[in-house]
């Protein structure tokens, strides 16, 4: 082992799930230059270079305090030598230009608005740029023709800008707990995603929902949006059925990180006198007349069998590199991890778990509660 300075850093894992990564964290000023370029790296549609930059800005999250000098980042992993300029010139600086130069620039600007609609990713906002489409107003006039989702992502692009409390996640996990009892006895529901990491906000609020008895939750989601739709609290949903069956995955399918539970996207219509009553409006600014009533939110139901819900609460409770690096360190391991299942492929066979915590054990991780899996 070595001594001196480096001797703690040294011993960071190369993988996120190794690690213990805080929500609040002692280098915002550098993650956010690093996840800025990442962000525009994937509207390059450059994955590996955005994966690169986000493992850097994950290792900053976890250290123990604010890195002040470039010896102190000696030893740790994820840390290339475009991140180090990076990281060096702010720290002489107070600023990148690489950075302050895409944050301005045209492309970065209009791609940021138009992947913020929902419905809308990278190719469709590309192609949409080329054509000269610059802000989602841009596409109420224009030829482009959009689809169900993208509509939907156009008509509520203010309200889904706007974070989701937790405040209002709590409310709607009241609405959907409402609605799960009234259509299946026994069913549970779980706050899974950004909230149950402990995020303050989030761009949508994710829930897990099963029954104790395999099986009983088949079929469920339907009965939910319909008790839903009945009582005018939907805006858009899309519902898929579920089309995961565990005799065929192995090895027909390779391992991917899109689930095929049964689930929902869908946007809520949130009614907000208690919202309206927290955040008066300030008397000038905004009238009453114009607050509307309600705030659209995003929401993703997911239905899962009970056997499977560990894997389901892992997978879906993010964050997404955390999640992208415990399927990685499971395939260096001889394993395939799914938000299904985890199966050895050595063995030829699956290893059942009901808690994340055996799922960890499994494949010999430290156990990391949601806390910290805010890589
Ligand atoms: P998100 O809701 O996209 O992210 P988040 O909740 O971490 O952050 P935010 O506050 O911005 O909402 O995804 C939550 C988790 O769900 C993420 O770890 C990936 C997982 N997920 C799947 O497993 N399958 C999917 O198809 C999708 C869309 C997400
Ligand atoms: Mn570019
Ligand atoms: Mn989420
Ligand atoms: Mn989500």
């Amino acid at each position: 082992a070595k001594s001196g300075p480096s001797a703690v850093t040294n011993t960071m894992g190369a993988y996120a799930c190794q690690r213990k990564t805080p929500l609040e964290h002692h280098n915002a000023v550098l993650t956010d230059a690093l996840l800025l370029l990442a962000e525009n790296a994937d509207f390059c549609t450059n994955e590996g270079r955005s994966v690169a930059f986000k493992r850097a800005a994950s290792v900053l999250k976890a250290l123990p305090g604010p890195v002040r000098r470039m010896e102190e980042l000696q030893g740790l992993p994820c840390l290339g030598e475009h991140c180090q300029r990076v990281i060096k010139e702010i720290l002489e600086h107070g600023a990148s230009s690489e950075v302050e130069m895409t944050r301005h620039s045209e492309h970065y600007q209009a791609m940021k608005a138009l992947t913020g609609i929902f419905g809308v990713g990278v190719k469709t906002a590309e192609q949409w740029h080329r054509a000269g489409i610059r802000h989602p107003a841009d596409l109420v006039s224009s030829e482009h023709k959009l689809n169900r989702a993208q509509r939907a992502g156009v008509e509520y692009y203010e309200h889904l800008r706007v974070p989701v409390t937790k405040a209002e996640a709590d409310r709607i996990g009241e609405i959907v707990k409402r609605a799960v009892d009234a259509v299946l006895l026994g069913a549970e529901i779980t706050l899974t995603g950004g909230f149950r990491r402990g995020k303050q906000t989030g761009h949508d609020v994710d829930f897990l929902i099963t029954h104790p008895d395999e099986g009983r939750e088949e079929g469920l989601l339907p009965k939910v949006v319909s008790w839903l739709e009945a009582r005018d609290l939907l805006l858009y949903q899309k519902t898929n059925k579920n089309s995961y069956l565990e005799a065929k995955e192995w090895p027909a399918r390779p391992p991917s990180n899109m689930d095929r539970f049964e689930r929902c996207f869908s946007i809520f219509k949130l009614q907000r006198p208690w919202a309206a009553l927290e955040e008066p409006p300030q008397s000038g600014e905004r009238g009453a007349a114009e607050t509307p009533g309600w705030k659209a939110v995003r929401v993703d139901l997911v239905v899962t069998p009970v056997s499977q819900f560990a894997f389901a609460l892992l997978g879906w409770t993010g964050s997404q590199l955390f999640e992208r690096d415990l399927r990685r360190w499971a395939g260096q391991k001889g394993m395939s991890l799914s938000s299904h299942a985890l199966y050895d492929c050595e063995q030829k066979r699956y290893l059942r778990a009901t808690s994340e915590e055996e799922i960890f054990a499994h494949l010999g991780l430290e156990y990391i509660p949601p806390g910290e899996r805010n890589a």
